[in-house]
């Protein structure tokens, strides 16, 4: 087994294990963070630590970077090595109101692009995972997004609602998309999102703000399972901060026209 694999192996089953911190989680005390609705539970706290201090173990080497207090800054040191990018929970509000899913997001950058990546949904046992070059995974098996076009697909899109500034333009790109899919999705979780594309479930999902902790390891799956993923100018993703994300499947060739910004 390649160094790498082995690697995987073992975030694999560090973030199955954080996963069971999940299902396990009873009422967890909830605290607000800026904006409306921007939440953060002692849950997603508790599992970040698990998820510093157990991967930390298998590449002490490592930077981390991650959604909760005190992580959450993008430094220039972080453009050479290891970085480990972590969603303790993507789709926090799902988890307070036990909608689901919720995924744990692991991405893990070398020298500043994406390496591995690894989303675990625990409530489906669903472990997503990929290794640049490599292929994308689904609990082992190989999966690869959809070839079918966009009307006969369904289509997602997320939209954070603490970012007010972001909300007429989100829905007014997703009412001048409807007509052109079958249905739209709105899930709460990106990771997820990206993820149900790499796997065939939809063939697009677009959103025009997302941490890099969102997309860091589902970004990966995605393009290992033959998805475009780019802003929402057509751009690659910097890696390196929040950014506009649009993720094709192989059988939407081009970015529909009222999803493309101009600059
Ligand atoms: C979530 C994102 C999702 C967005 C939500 C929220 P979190 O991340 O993954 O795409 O629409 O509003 O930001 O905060 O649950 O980790």
């Amino acid at each position: 087994m390649s160094e790498e694999s082995l690697i995987l192996e073992k975030i694999c089953e560090v973030a199955q294990k954080a996963g069971r911190i999940m299902l396990e989680a009873s009422d967890p005390k909830v605290k607000e963070k800026s904006g409306h609705a921007n939440f953060c539970t002692q849950t997603d706290e508790k599992i970040q630590e698990f998820l510093i201090q157990m991967l930390g173990s298998i590449l002490p080497q490592a930077a981390f970077l991650g959604e909760e207090e005190g992580q959450d800054e993008f430094t220039d040191r972080m453009k050479s090595g290891y970085v480990f990018i972590i969603d303790p929970i993507d789709g926090t509000s799902n988890f307070i109101y036990g909608y689901r899913p919720s995924v744990i997001s692991i991405g893990l950058l070398l020298d500043g692009k994406p390496h591995i990546g690894v989303v675990y949904n625990p409530f489906d046992d669903e472990m997503y995972r990929a290794i640049a070059g490599k292929g994308a995974y689904l609990n082992g098996e190989r999966i690869e997004s959809s070839d079918r076009p966009l009307s006969d697909s369904l289509a997602v899109f997320g939209t954070a609602p603490y970012y007010t500034e972001l909300q007429d333009m989100t829905f007014d790109m997703a009412r001048k998309l409807l007509p052109e899919c079958v249905d739209l999705r709105r899930s709460g979780t990106a990771a997820w999102d990206m993820c149900c594309v790499a796997t065939g479930r939809c063939s697009l999902y677009f959103e025009l703000r997302i941490q890099v902790w969102d997309y860091a390891a589902a970004a990966l799956i995605a393009t290992e399972a033959g998805c475009t993923v780019t802003d929402s100018y057509g751009k690659s993703l910097s890696y390196d901060g929040p950014t506009s994300v649009i993720c094709r499947a192989r059988g939407v060739k081009i970015i529909p026209e009222c999803l493309l910004q101009k600059r």
